[in-house]
């Protein structure tokens, strides 16, 4: 019957046999189509209209049907005829994402350091009271604690007497949890971020990153501090780094200093650093007359911005891809 050759027709893979049943039934000289519509004019006046409308339904559906069978053959073609493919023309490639500069620079720091021996470690960002204040030797009274200078969070702490969790806003944390976990010696980095409420310009931002080395051993001393960042620092910014120490304050190191580094004639400040204070020492278990140690927390950020020139920290985080895509 002309319904099942229809159907054969619309569902094989031939082009061809579609071909011939479609100029059967759609052909314009003679299709089964243009029969019918010469019948149209054997219909009562009264049953035009209907009859014509259903008519062009019919044509219609029958276009479609016959229209997205040649599209099944063809792959889907423009008009059922396959699109020609010209080889010659340039490709177009696709637009590839890159590592951020701060997870790049963090990667090569923790090279540098591996080489030098210090295993990297990571600790939470979200911390309890203890380690990122008490066990540091920063009391309850510490001006450090204020909470117009971090991120507290309506968490209580699990352990060491409760107290309301923050966002951590140094990584000199993650001593106390590798000290606490191991002992002696030690030789640690820890690269992570840390939050603070700072007013952000070109140098201070909310979130940032910092590099925190460990070491704790017997006869630790000052210089072996000086002489591990100054290897470090010619390591990443390459050429020969001057080392500055200027006297400072931090609770968890005695003596305490800020870290400048000379490089390319131009001195900058890039982080604090000392020796473990006893205290500190003492409040991981460890026996400060048998080992010292020294540690360190530079700004990595300021070491990535140094390196490569950027003048603002906000470029690296403003998702701006035409930035981004130098580096
Ligand atoms: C500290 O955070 C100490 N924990 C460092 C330390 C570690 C001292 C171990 C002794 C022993 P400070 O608050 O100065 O120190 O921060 C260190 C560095 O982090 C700064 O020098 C700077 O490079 C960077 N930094 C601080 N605040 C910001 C900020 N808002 N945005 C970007 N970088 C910052």
């Amino acid at each position: 019957s002309a319904s099942k050759r229809f159907e054969d027709a619309i569902n094989q893979t031939d082009h061809q046999v579609l071909e011939e049943t479609r100029v059967e039934f759609l052909g314009a000289k003679s299709g089964k189509l243009k029969e019918a519509q010469k019948g149209l004019g054997k219909v009562a006046k009264e049953d035009k209209p209907a009859a014509g409308k259903r008519f062009n339904e019919v044509k219609t559906r029958l276009e479609e049907l016959f229209q997205s069978a040649a599209d099944v053959i063809t792959g889907g073609g423009k008009k059922g005829k396959v699109e020609a493919l010209d080889v010659t023309l340039p490709g177009i490639r696709p637009r590839l994402g890159h590592v951020h500069p701060i997870t790049q620079t963090i990667d090569e720091l923790k090279d540098i350091m591996g080489r030098l021996g210090f295993s990297a470690v990571e600790g939470p960002e979200i911390e309890d009271d203890w380690h990122n204040f008490e066990a540091l030797n920063i009391p309850l009274e510490h001006p450090a604690r204020d909470p117009l200078d971090n991120f507290y969070l309506n968490i209580a702490a699990a352990s060491h007497g409760g107290g309301n969790q923050l966002l951590r806003s140094q990584t000199s944390t993650v001593q106390i949890r590798v000290m606490e976990d191991n002992e002696p010696p030690i030789r640690i980095v820890s690269l992570g971020r840390v939050y603070r409420p700072d007013e952000i310009d070109a140098t201070h931002y909310a979130m940032f990153h910092q590099i925190e080395g460990l070491l704790v051993d017997t006869n630790v001393t000052m210089a072996d501090l000086k002489y591990v960042l100054r290897l470090f620092a010619s390591s990443y910014l390459g050429g020969d780094v001057e080392i500055r120490f200027r006297p400072s304050f931090f609770p968890f190191t005695e003596p305490s200093v800020e870290v400048d580094m000379r490089w390319q004639d131009t001195w900058l400040e890039f982080g604090g650093a000392g020796m473990v204070d006893p205290n500190v020492l003492k409040a991981v278990g460890y026996d400060p007359e048998k080992v010292t140690g020294f540690a360190f927390g530079l700004g990595v950020e300021r070491l990535c911005m140094r390196r490569h020139g950027i003048n603002d920290i906000r470029y690296l985080y403003d998702s701006n891809t035409k930035f981004l895509a130098q580096f």
